[in-house]
């Protein structure tokens, strides 16, 4: 043979194993069923190893053995995506499967008929997006706040379920596909015997383990990491591409291109079918290789998933049907007061350890002391604890059963545990605070925490040990001060290296510049959530006429209450208060300004609609006249630009534009609500 033809011999077997790799990485990451033991798994990849070590011109980017892990990131860079990552409304009970069923046939308006839902467990990982270009994973991204998540291609690149270059033909140049990361459970504990064999500490659930898999910074450790991944639906895709017309089809698609998804997805028809999957599914649950925490039906034909649209980040046409909390019995070993950060004291029940859903929990809250009156707890009951996914675990109630005879009554101190201020209760208010204010430095440090954090002003670095320091320190007794701060200073501090201080004053330097909206949820103004201070800041445009605002003009905001409208307005009488924003400020925090209110009487502005089809109850002109006197832009031709496609009967060829594009779509009732928002 000749030398030519021997190199072809090598180069045949070498995709040949390739092949049978990713054959067998299927079968197990997928399918569940390995065909081949671990060690047969590991020769083939040894001897395609061989045979790349001797001909490295063999060596493809795809090639499984390229799934070892670059080098070593800084930090991930962030990744706006192309369309946002919505997130999934949860029911908690039949009636909220019900109500979803119920909603959806009305918007339908297909009252009498049962919609077809794809239904497929709900996953206790993390989601991310995969771009897929000429058929090569390009790149991988996190979910991040839905917006921007944070480029994790170097990691991802080591996952063995996910496919590097995708089988067969006829996909798009460029696409996108996003699913979620998990780990198997028989996976997650050969890991952490491993970690615990080699010194090291274990994860506390598959879930943590995924999550921390994937944000490691080094992909060389990533790629020891058995992770998994199931797509769950499609994300941006190009304009002249048209997907299957339905969710299960994309998914088959998926499949066939050698994307990993779930097997046990399957459509169900109405309510019923809905319920029946749910309690399968619930049954089975201890049985499936990985963790699920509910099921998620869909509505399957994706033209209806466009009419039906999507509110606050969430789509319409889809729900998450949890799984009830788990919940253990345990002794209530003791209480402490916990200050939050504005000032609430929390009774937090000190547990005798117990395994709730995976998880050792040795804390809990009590809510207030309402809650442990009316579920007359005392110090030394045995109480049943709840845990439900990521939220704080609490004492759901006494358990079952005689008291014991030496219990304690849980007491309200009578000053603030942490300054010993005076405490007060609001009249028919449940919660007691202290009186301290910003004295305190639970208060203080907890307002610093929430200001730092991710949807606030997102200053990476500064967790709770170094402001539990800085406040002891007395480096740092309010937000503005800690612009005060330089890596010089940051270095008296424990556990802070040079280049660590330096990532700091770097991460301030960013944070500088931020928006109005993140600023405001910054600020920590009582009751104001992220959602809130999005409505806030939209609605006045800049900081100054938001705290010129009176109570009245605050309460007539959409989504604004009268209490909140108090506590804002509340918050920025407080001279204390105004001196920390003036502060800010003079430090440099800032952000795009936008015009008042008063100058600006027009809520959609910057908006561009397009309109299609009969409209109920309105003439389209009249639509579009009153779309443009609150300041929207109304065109002709769905574009990049839209913001959305008002459909009504009869729709036509704008209708499946706007689908292509992923631009929401909105029906008669929400063009009514549009119209009388402020
Ligand atoms: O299994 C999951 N965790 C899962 C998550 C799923 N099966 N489907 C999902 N579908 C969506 C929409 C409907 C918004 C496309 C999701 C998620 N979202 C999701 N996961 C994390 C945030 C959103």
């Amino acid at each position: 043979m000749t030398a030519g033809g021997r190199a072809t011999d090598t180069a045949r077997r070498a995709a040949e194993l390739r092949e049978r790799i990713a054959y067998h990485d299927h079968r197990y990451y997928v399918l569940d069923d390995p065909e081949i033991s671990d060690a047969e798994y590991d020769e083939l990849l040894a001897e395609l190893q061989r045979i790349e070590a001797e001909h490295p011109e063999l060596v493809v980017p795809e090639s499984p053995t390229q799934r070892v892990g670059g080098a070593p990131a800084a930090s991930f860079a962030p990744v706006r995506h192309r369309l946002p990552m919505l997130s999934l409304n949860n029911g908690f009970a039949e009636e909220d499967l019900r109500a979803f069923d119920r909603r959806a046939r009305e918007r339908l308006g297909r009252e009498a008929a049962a919609i077809t839902y794809m239904a497929e467990p709900k996953l206790d990982g993390l989601a991310i997006s995969l771009f897929y270009r000429d058929g090569r994973l390009a790149q991988a991204a996190t979910r991040g706040d839905g917006e921007t998540g944070e480029d994790v291609t170097g990691n991802v690149r080591t996952v063995r379920a996910i496919p590097l270059s995708l089988k067969g033909a006829g996909w798009p140049d460029a696409f996108e596909v996003r699913g979620e990361v998990f780990m198997r459970r028989a996976d997650f504990e050969r890991l952490n015997e491993g970690l615990h064999e080699a010194g090291q500490r274990g994860f506390m659930n598959p879930r943590n383990a995924a999550a921390g898999s994937l944000r490691q910074l080094d992909p060389a450790v990533t790629a020891g990491r058995p992770l998994s991944f199931f797509a769950y639906g499609p994300g941006w895709v190009p304009e002249d591409f048209s997907l299957p017309t339905r969710q299960s089809a994309v998914l088959d698609w998926f499949a066939d291109m050698g994307i990993p998804v779930c097997p046990e997805r399957s459509c169900v028809r109405g309510t019923e079918g809905a319920l029946a999957y749910y309690r399968e599914m619930a049954e089975r649950r201890g049985e499936l290789p990985y963790d699920i925490d509910g099921v998620v039906f869909k509505v399957d034909d994706r033209a209806d998933q466009q009419r039906m649209g999507f509110v606050a980040r969430a789509p319409r046409w889809a729900i998450a049907y949890k799984f009830p909390a788990e919940e253990r019995t345990t002794r209530l070993l003791s209480v402490d007061f916990q200050v939050g950060r504005t000032g609430a004291l929390t009774p937090v029940a000190r547990l005798e350890p117990v395994l709730v859903g995976g998880v050792m929990v040795s804390n809990a809250t009590l809510h207030n002391m309402d809650e442990v009156a009316r579920k007359d707890i005392r110090i030394g009951d045995r109480v049943v604890v709840r845990r439900a996914g990521d939220v704080i675990p609490e004492v759901v109630g006494r358990a079952g059963g005689e008291r014991e005879p030496d219990t304690r009554e849980i007491v309200l101190p009578d000053a603030c545990p942490e300054c010993a201020s005076a405490i007060e209760q609001e009249e028919g208010k449940a919660a007691v605070r202290c009186t301290g204010g910003l004295v305190c430095p639970a208060q203080r440090r907890e307002a610093l925490r929430h200001f730092v954090s991710r949807k606030a002003l997102d200053i990476e670095g500064f967790g709770d040990k170094l402001i539990e320091q800085l406040v002891r320190a007395g480096a740092v007794s309010n937000p503005a001060e800690l612009f005060s701060l330089d890596a010089q200073r940051l270095q008296d501090f424990e556990r802070v290296g040079p280049k660590s201080a330096q990532n700091l004053e770097e991460a301030l330097a960013q944070a500088r510049e931020t928006t109005l909206a993140r600023f405001v949820y910054a600020l920590g103004i009582r009751e104001v959530g992220e959602v809130t201070a999005r409505a806030l800041a939209g609605h006045f445009g800049t900081l100054e006429a938001l705290m010129q605002a009176s109570v009245e003009e605050l309460e007539a905001i959409r989504d604004v209450g009268p209490v909140v409208a108090r506590h804002v307005s509340n918050f920025f009488a407080e001279p204390h208060n105004r001196e920390v924003i003036d502060a800010l400020r003079r430090a440099g925090v800032h952000w795009p300004e936008t015009r008042p209110a008063a100058e600006r009487p027009q809520p959609l502005a910057g908006r561009t609609y397009v309109l299609t089809g009969s409209l109920e109850g309105m003439p389209r002109e009249e639509a579009s006249a009153r779309l443009q006197a609150l300041g929207a832009k109304v065109t002709g031709s769905v574009s990049g630009n839209t913001t959305a496609v008002i459909a009504g009967e009869n729709p036509g060829s704008k209708l499946a534009k706007a689908e292509k594009l992923g631009i929401p779509v909105l029906d008669a009732a929400a063009l009514e609500e549009l119209l009388h928002s402020p």
